[in-house]
């Protein structure tokens, strides 16, 4: 069914193979086979991202100054197909692109060696810091408002007023909790006009997921899944970190026992992130390493319990109650964060 998309990058339409890889909650990805090489086939999805072009010009403004100031740095780009573009436009209108797929690397869904953390934080990390001379603002803004907390919260407090009357019935006791977060809202608007905060090049989706590891040697090589790559504050990729790799189980996860908070991959995450950004940060900056934890998985929480009280617009559900496990697992690992919140002080200043 994609024969005539990749006609358009010189693979031959009769004769490749495809099945659906990976498991993003956004955009739709096939690994593609022909002719012995690989590739990774991907469709933007145009309900989230309204602007496809953005995201592509993005990628290409980033692999220009890379291949300028850092050549030996693995940036994974979209292949220039014949039409002289990185993108596809199918006759639906559909967004379409096609990447290599770097040979000997894989990536992984859940974090289960503190190393896979260090790993994977020293990227996030690495990425922003070489781009601190790159001028953040000439990125197109993807997804506008991405994390602004404050908006979450705002959206939040709409869908408990207008969403489904059942659903917000049987989540008073979410709702209550989330509610009484809101102060967290508050801390962000304090970032937001705190003139020691820097604008920079930040991934917006930290998962680890998002990172290549090397086959070989389960060392880190670069990040992925670009399409959030925007400005934005080091808070939104260190918390959201800190809300994926502490958990030994993920956002899905129906059993909340199961969610604990690992001091030692607490302390790999520092590790990995400040061994590349402890010069570009400023003092102040730091203070916030364990509010943006807070941040990221509130933020998350107010995310998935909006689409549940809307009906599931947003994010893909595989059953029914999908999007309430997920924004209960994620005030379940609110709660453990906060408790360990003092631990995790001593920690960071060690
Ligand atoms: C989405 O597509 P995926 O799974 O990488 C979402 C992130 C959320 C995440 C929660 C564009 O990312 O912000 O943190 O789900 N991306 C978008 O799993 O909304
Ligand atoms: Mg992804």
């Amino acid at each position: 069914m994609f024969g005539s998309i990749l006609s358009l990058y010189g693979i031959d339409e009769s004769e490749y193979s495809v099945k659906p890889f990976g498991n993003g909650l956004i955009n739709h990805t096939w690994k593609i086979i022909s002719a012995g090489k690989e590739f990774l086939l991907q469709k933007i999805n145009q309900k989230i991202f309204k602007r496809p072009v953005d995201i592509m010009e993005n990628c290409s403004q980033l692999s220009d100054y890379f291949r300028t100031n850092n050549p030996d740095y693995l940036f994974v780009t979209p292949l220039i197909n014949f039409k002289h573009r990185n993108y596809v436009v199918d006759e639906e209108n559909n967004y379409f692109r096609l990447f290599p797929f770097v040979k000997n690397s894989y990536t992984c869904n859940s974090v289960s060696k503190p190393g896979q953390a260090y790993e994977a934080a020293k990227q996030f990390g690495k990425f922003t810091s070489l781009l601190s001379r790159f001028n953040a603002s000439k990125l197109h803004i993807t997804v506008p408002d991405f994390h602004n907390l404050t908006l979450r919260l705002d959206q939040f407090k709409v869908s408990i007023q207008t969403g489904n009357r059942n659903r917000i019935e049987e989540t008073g006791e979410a709702i209550d909790f989330l509610l009484k977060q809101d102060a967290l809202a508050g801390t962000f608007e304090k970032i937001k006009k705190n003139p020691s905060f820097t604008l920079r090049v930040v991934h917006h989706d930290a998962k680890i997921n998002n990172v290549l590891f090397d086959i070989g040697n389960d060392v880190g090589l670069c990040v992925i899944d670009l399409d959030t790559v925007m400005p934005g504050y080091y808070i939104s990729d260190v918390g959201d970190m800190l809300r994926t790799y502490l958990s030994p189980v993920s956002e899905e996860e129906p059993d909340f026992n199961r969610i604990v908070i690992r001091e030692e991959y607490f302390r790999e995450i520092a590790k990995g992130y400040l061994g590349e950004m402890q010069l570009s940060l400023s003092p102040e900056e730091k203070q916030y390493f364990i509010y943006a934890g807070k941040f990221a998985i509130y933020m998350q929480a107010l995310r998935f319990l909006t689409d549940y009280l809307c009906d599931d617009i947003y994010y893909s559900t595989k059953y029914r109650n999908q999007n309430l496990i997920r924004a209960n697992n994620q005030i379940t690992l609110l709660q453990r964060y906060l408790e360990k919140e003092n631990r995790l002080n001593e920690i960071l200043n060690s």
